[in-house]
């Protein structure tokens, strides 16, 4: 029915049959078939308590296996294209195709279930329907152009889709049962059903999709921004083709789509320019139980998919035994993606045949559900029966097919590789720092005034801040080495000399594009027009190009993302900054699950930059510590780099190796705050012509110091203003400005050089349990031998600072004069 045909019809009918016409569209929903099990009960709804032909007529197309959510849609246009698609015959399906997959999917459970009793697989059975509705969904997608599908999805029915959707052969993964090489993950590795895995799909017609199961945490839904990020980032790399090339489809279990925060701001995010992907399908395998809970108590609403509504996308919720209609919500979810570069989502409603994982007994705690489940049909079954087809031969095929790839597992002395890099990886490389992967970071004279000259530049006509102008007057000097450098201007210079090598640059986070403390303006904005220019865009070249984003207000989300686009683009600088420091805590979940451990879990690399600003300041407990201490006990094994940088110069040089070196490692920056503009912080132009970043910052004086101060950060610059004003001229001060990988040559060499050093005395503004001191004294004490190491912090707290001013100048006070060995009473 064409879109005409369904406006003549709407004028046709009277204004009572259009109420009951829009009653349905708005609430059939409610009172559509969704539970195979017959468990949940239609919705009371007077509004569709009509009758007559109208009334069956709109039952027909909105209160059968099939409901739809989407008279929240503001837009006309996607409502009358969904109107369309749903008030019209469903299309003919290949009911072979879909037998196969019922058949294949049911059998595979069953074959591990006997070989390897006890064994958590996380089985589909009850939701197997997943199958179809994903081989609906590539196939579809291929039509439209698609070659990559990014998938993310948990345990449930994961071994499945890597076999019967993914393509990976079944002999890898029951060599992963049978734990052939124990050898080579020794404190590594991960378990079975979190892995990444590449293969191929294809299509009914012979068309492929290269799909990549993105590898994924136990943590629910923590993958999500992940492969958004990763699809962007791939999308990105592809040019304008890009968002109909790749497509990304996620998949959740009822329980955590309704619960967990960070699925609720990745799915926000999708429709922002900086993180847009044209779209995604996301489905939710509903098993209309999560664990041990039932669905009263994972969400006050009807359904688990409420938490979509916030956005104007449609909901699909459809019976997971209606196979048929299944695969029809499948392609109009996929084709809603294409047409208006949408997200859709998919509500498969089943139920899961076993307990959370095969070892656990469900009827415990659901007696009746289990008592049902337990004499219910396999699905392959009820759609063979439907169809009227003998499913023995294809059930005994498929078993053949499955014994032969578990000998073939036995065979196997290696777990063979479920996952390919592409190619841009190439070059890239991970393991243990190699002092051998150093590069220069030095920038020619002229080439830093002609990125000053152009970092500072905006049209002719256009209305500039008169701050802004000051700010890039002040600049302009800075890179004719008029002034000294300070942070923002460094971080210019270094994203703009990158940009002109032809290396990309992303940079998100709240506020970015002008700066938390108003240091960076990358962004100008025309006073008059509210226009911005962002000068930095014209030195990209040679396929460089440059992404400031502000992001919305989320942390684990936006830092999943960047963490995401990372793994797809290693030739990239790509920064994630937190407004304060300490709020990357709520982003612990990725820099544990993922940044910190994704090279030992799975051998996969990032370059993520992490800028987290940190400083005790006395703005009180949670604007002063990023929490240094955290990143530091994750650090083993050179996983991820945690520096300080003490100056601007230092910040140049680190951002430039970054990026310039293969070595592909997170980086952890505690980024200044006051020390921003701080005379003491700043650098000369010479400083970035010239030198390297140096993991340590020696004394500036002879190395006849008797006191050794050793420190990171802020603290150093006061503790050097401290010795002025004191005239002491026996006391070092040296900066540690990278913290991991644990720069033991540097140090050692600066400590050894001060001879007379009687003490070393390493001092922190953060409390004794915080900070980098249980992290570093040990190594201190190490490299200073037999000569005397003591530490001067605050006491142990529980929270980061105090919340007075005065209290923390006393304290800073008192840190101070105690490092200069005098009590303040005295
Ligand atoms: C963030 C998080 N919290 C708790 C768990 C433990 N856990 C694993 S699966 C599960 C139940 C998930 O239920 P649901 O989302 O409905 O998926 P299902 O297992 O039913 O497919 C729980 C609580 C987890 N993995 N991640």
């Amino acid at each position: 029915m064409s879109r005409g045909h369904v406006v003549e019809e709407t004028l046709l009918r009277s204004e009572a049959q259009e109420r009951i016409w829009d009653s349905f569209r708005r609430w059939g929903y409610l009172q559509a078939t969704l539970d195979p099990l017959g468990h949940t009960e239609p919705a009371g709804m007077p509004e569709l308590e009509v009758s007559g032909p109208e009334a069956d007529a709109a039952r027909k197309f909105y209160c059968g296996t099939v409901g739809v959510e989407f008279m929240h849609i503001a837009d006309r246009e996607r409502r009358q294209w969904i109107q369309e698609r749903m008030e019209s015959e469903a299309p003919s399906v290949d009911r072979t195709r879909i037998l196969q997959l019922l058949i294949k999917g049911e059998v595979f459970e069953q074959t591990i279930q006997s070989r390897y009793l006890g064994t958590k697989r996380f089985s589909l059975e009850g939701e197997v329907a997943l199958l179809p509705l994903l081989d609906a969904i590539l196939s579809s997608a291929s039509g439209y152009g698609a070659e990559k599908g990014m998938l993310a999805m948990s345990h449930r029915g994961r071994l499945n889709v890597m076999v019967n959707i993914v393509g990976r052969p079944a002999a890898e993964l029951f060599a992963r049962f049978e734990d052939v090489d124990p050898r080579s993950v020794l404190g590594g590795g991960d378990v079975k059903y979190h892995m990444g895995a590449t293969g191929e799909f294809v299509a009914a017609n012979g068309r492929k999709v290269e799909i990549h199961l993105v590898s994924n945490p136990s943590h629910l839904e923590a993958v999500d921004p992940v492969v958004m990020g990763r699809t962007r980032a791939k999308q990105t790399r592809r040019g304008p083709q890009g968002r109909q090339q790749v497509l990304a489809v996620t998949m959740h279990g009822d329980a955590a789509f309704a619960g967990q925060g960070i699925w609720a701001e990745t799915l926000n995010m999708t429709g922002l320019p900086g993180y847009d992907v044209g779209g995604a399908v996301h489905i939710i395998v509903n098993n209309m139980i999560g664990f041990t809970t039932n669905p009263c108590d994972t969400t006050p609403t009807r359904f688990t998919s409420d938490i979509a509504k916030r956005l104007p996308i449609p909901i699909f919720h459809v019976n997971a035994e209606d196979f048929e209609a299944v695969v029809r919500v499948g392609r109009i979810a996929l084709d809603y993606r294409y047409a208006f570069g949408s997200s859709a989502v998919i509500d498969l409603v089943g139920y899961r045949r076993h307990g959370h994982s095969e070892v656990d007994d469900p009827t415990i705690t659901q007696p009746l559900r289990y008592r049902k489940i337990g004499v219910h049909p396999p699905t392959w079954q009820i759609y063979a029966d439907k169809i009227g087809v003998n499913p023995q031969p294809l059930i005994e095929g498929f078993r053949a097919d499955l014994d032969a790839a578990q000998k073939h597992a036995l065979e196997l002395e290696k777990n063979p590789p479920m996952r390919r890099l592409p190619r841009y990886w190439n070059g890239y490389r991970g393991g243990k720092y190699d002092p051998s992967l150093e590069v220069d970071t030095a920038v020619a004279e002229a080439e830093l005034k002609a990125i000053g000259e152009a970092v500072t530049k905006y049209p002719e006509g256009f209305h500039i801040h008169p701050k802004v102008e000051k700010l890039l007057d002040q600049r302009r000097e800075m890179a004719s080495g008029k002034r000294s450098l300070d942070y923002g201007m460094a971080e210019a210079l270094a994203f703009g000399s990158l940009l002109k090598g032809g290396v990309p640059v992303r940079l998100t986070g709240q506020d970015s594009r002008r700066g938390t403390f108003n240091q960076r303006h990358d962004a100008l904005i025309d006073i008059e027009t509210e226009q911005e220019y962002v000068p930095l865009e014209k030195l990209a070249i040679n396929g460089a190009w440059l992404e400031i984003y502000n992001s919305p207000l989320s942390e684990a989300a936006v830092l999943g993302f960047e963490y995401g686009f990372s793994r797809d683009y290693p030739e990239a600088l790509v920064l994630w900054e937190a407004q304060f420091g300490d709020f990357a805590n709520g982003a612990q979940i990725i820099m544990d699950q993922f940044i910190a451990a994704s090279e030992d879990k799975w051998n996969l690399l990032s370059g993520v930059v992490m800028l987290l600003p940190h400083g005790y300041e006395g703005q009180g407990p949670e604007h002063s510590s990023a929490r240094l201490e955290r990143y530091l006990q994750l650090a083993a094994r050179d996983n991820i780099q945690i520096c300080q940088p003490s100056t601007a110069a230092q910040y140049f040089h680190m951002l430039r190796r970054q990026a310039l070196r293969k070595w592909r490692k997170p980086l952890v920056v505690m980024t200044p705050k006051s020390m921003l503009r701080n005379p003491a912080a700043s650098s000369s132009l010479a400083q970035l012509t010239g030198g390297r970043f140096q993991p340590v910052v020696p004394d500036r004086g002879d190395g006849s110091a008797t006191r050794v101060l050793l420190c990171t950060g802020k603290i150093g610059h006061e503790l050097e203003a401290e010795r002025k004003k004191r005239k002491d001229t026996s006391t070092a001060v040296v900066f540690v400005d990278q913290l991991y990988p644990f720069p033991e040559t540097e140090l050692a060499a600066e400590m050894d050089r001060h001879q007379n050093a009687r003490e070393f005395i390493w001092v922190q503004d953060e409390p004794a349990n915080m900070g980098a001191l249980a992290f570093i004294l040990p190594q201190i004490e190490r490299l200073a031998h037999d000569r005397a190491v003591r530490s001067i912090k605050r006491s142990p707290s529980a929270s980061p600072a105090t919340g007075s001013h005065k209290a923390h100048e006393l304290e800073q006070k008192t840190l101070l004069s105690l490092a200069f060995g005098v009590h303040p009473a005295e």
